[in-house]
């Protein structure tokens, strides 16, 4: 008598139409994915196998995320070879065309088989929740849904190292849980960078322990004049580990030599003197008691939310001995290898001490073995190819920085600023730089953004979310979704791009947001179906 597997007795399903729509919906779209139609199922005796080295942890993420959404508690084990059935995680067998963010995803009837290195694998755990049912990220679990999963192969790389987003936790103070919740819902989308903007006029939110008036009072408001905030190092280093453990790096951003009232208000010697700015876009106003403070003195508090008034005294070595504190202090709590000074809207630093500042900045970070980051204007000092420039306005600095040799951040605020309002009826959010509803925010190019600009000069691609108008974690979801999704698969997808296809996998990606409880925008460019 003939012994046949009994798996390979039972004939394949086919998908259902669901899953196959599924399968064509993923957000960023994978660099290929061919669709076989059969049917994988899950259910609670599926086995998750592990092979190879720092598995482990994503395994247990992979589990933890299936039996919240499924209630069912499937059984890890480790084993060098593959398995007949189940799911299948493996770095040993990574491809090395892969590189260290790209993954093999495999899905046949019987087995689901991810490879990669440890942060290939993560972004392909990723593809696969988005091949099961939205519901599978709904807490409690749904007890009545089938797992199915289309068959079908997926070979993805991203297009950029650096897909990110900025969270500005100054003008408003954001805890260790919404934050965290920030990487959660980012490295979703497979973004690799959290850059937090530490500092500003209006707060200073880390711990310097040699500098304590920084957080004491330059921590203790924020726009509007609310109770502001700060993380300890302890709790800096709790956020830098979530995010690490979701393969995210954080980029520390301490914005000098201007937007730094709040570090003038606790440490006078600081001052270079509050002046109204010249190229501001925003007119100071004189009339409001709590802003003007003479140089040298300490500054009041600042709850508005103008820009470019404030700026660090250049002519005390003290604020040299202050810079290289901060950036001694925050570096050695960063595991990550940049550290970012701001740099923008220095508008009443005098020029020539400007860019003294910014070679002084680049001699510090380099001396606590840091790599620097700042925003374009710094393209005016003697930068070099160890530098990163996020080219945020103007073309002129973008196209220096490259004359230079160093790499391009690309955040054009006409289109990645996550602040700005989608239209003129949005609750919250500003509007000078442009209204950006969902379409526009995706139907752009970096390469072709601005001229002179080629694809080896840029790094990738940032969304910064600036907080003047943002209190609070549904303001948050509100401007980032459905927005993010698109920078996401800007920086991460190769090929060409097209709104009118793009908009329909979006529309699908309602009933996701919805699982996961974020309050998004439905603009009225976007087919939803929740
Ligand atoms: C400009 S963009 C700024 C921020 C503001 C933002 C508001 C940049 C480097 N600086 O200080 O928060 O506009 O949209």
């Amino acid at each position: 008598m003939l012994l046949v597997a009994a798996s390979s007795c039972k004939k394949a399903k086919d998908a259902s139409p669901e899953a196959i729509a599924q399968f064509q919906n993923v957000i960023p779209k994978p660099d290929s994915a061919v669709l076989g139609g059969k049917a994988f199922e899950l259910t609670k005796e599926t086995t998750i196998t592990l092979s190879g080295a720092d598995v482990q942890p994503l395994g247990q993420y992979l589990a933890d995320m299936l039996n919240k959404g499924t209630g069912f508690e499937l059984a890890i084990k480790t084993s060098e070879k593959a398995p007949e059935s189940g799911i299948f995680l493996t770095t040993a067998a990574a491809d090395t065309t892969l590189g260290k963010e790209g993954y093999t995803l495999t899905v046949t009837d019987q087995l689901v088989t991810i490879a990669g290195q440890p942060a290939g694998i993560f972004y392909g755990l990723q593809t696969l929740r988005q091949l099961f049912p939205a519901a599978i990220e709904k807490t409690p679990a749904a007890t009545t849904a089938t797992w199915q999963l289309a068959t079908g192969t997926i070979r993805d790389v991203p297009l950029y190292a650096w897909r990110g987003s900025m969270l500005d936790v100054a003008r408003h103070f954001f805890g260790i849980d919404d934050v965290k919740r920030y990487i959660d819902l980012i490295s979703y989308y497979k973004m690799n960078i959290l850059h937090l903007h530490l500092s500003d006029d209006q707060g200073w939110r880390i711990e310097i322990k040699s500098w304590p008036q920084l957080t004491a009072h330059g921590g203790s408001t924020q726009v509007g004049g609310g109770k502001g905030g700060f993380y300890t190092q302890e709790q800096y280093s709790e956020i830098v580990a979530y995010a690490a453990s979701r393969f995210i790096t954080v980029v520390p951003e301490i914005d000098m030599p201007g937007h730094i009232n709040s570090a003038l208000a606790s440490y006078g010697e600081l001052n270079g003197g509050i002046q109204v700015p010249k190229e501001g876009r925003i007119e100071l106003d004189l009339s409001s008691p709590n802003v003007l403070g003479a140089k040298n003195k300490p500054t009041q508090l600042y709850t508005g939310i103008q820009v470019g008034f404030s700026t660090l005294r250049y002519d005390k070595e003290e604020t040299f001995r202050f810079i290289n504190d901060v950036v001694r202090e925050l570096s050695a709590i960063t595991p990550g290898p940049y550290f970012h000074v701001g740099g923008d809207e220095a508008h009443v630093t005098k020029k020539d001490e400007y860019i003294k500042f910014v070679n002084r900045f680049t001699e510090i970070v380099k001396a606590n073995g840091k790599k620097m980051v700042g925003w374009e204007e710094i393209a005016q000092g003697n930068i070099d190819n160890n530098v990163i420039v996020q080219h945020w306005n103007k073309e002129q600095h973008a196209l220096s920085a490259i004359d230079k040799g160093s790499k391009l951040i690309m955040s054009p605020a006409t289109k990645a600023y996550l602040d700005m309002q989608y239209d003129s009826t949005s609750r919250i959010g500003l509007h000078w730089a442009a209204y950006i509803d969902v379409d526009s925010a995706y139907s752009w190019d970096p390469i072709t953004y601005s001229h002179g600009i080629d694809q080896e000069d840029i790094l990738g691609v940032e969304a910064p979310l600036w907080t003047e108008t943002v209190a609070n974690m549904n303001d948050i979801e509100y401007l980032v979704f459905p927005r993010l999704p698109g920078y996401a698969e800007l920086g991460w997808s190769t090929g060409t791009k097209s709104w009118e296809e793009y908009k329909v996998r979006l529309g699908k990606h309602a009933a996701r947001f919805k699982a996961l409880d974020i309050d998004y925008y439905k603009s009225a460019k976007v087919p939803w179906v929740e």
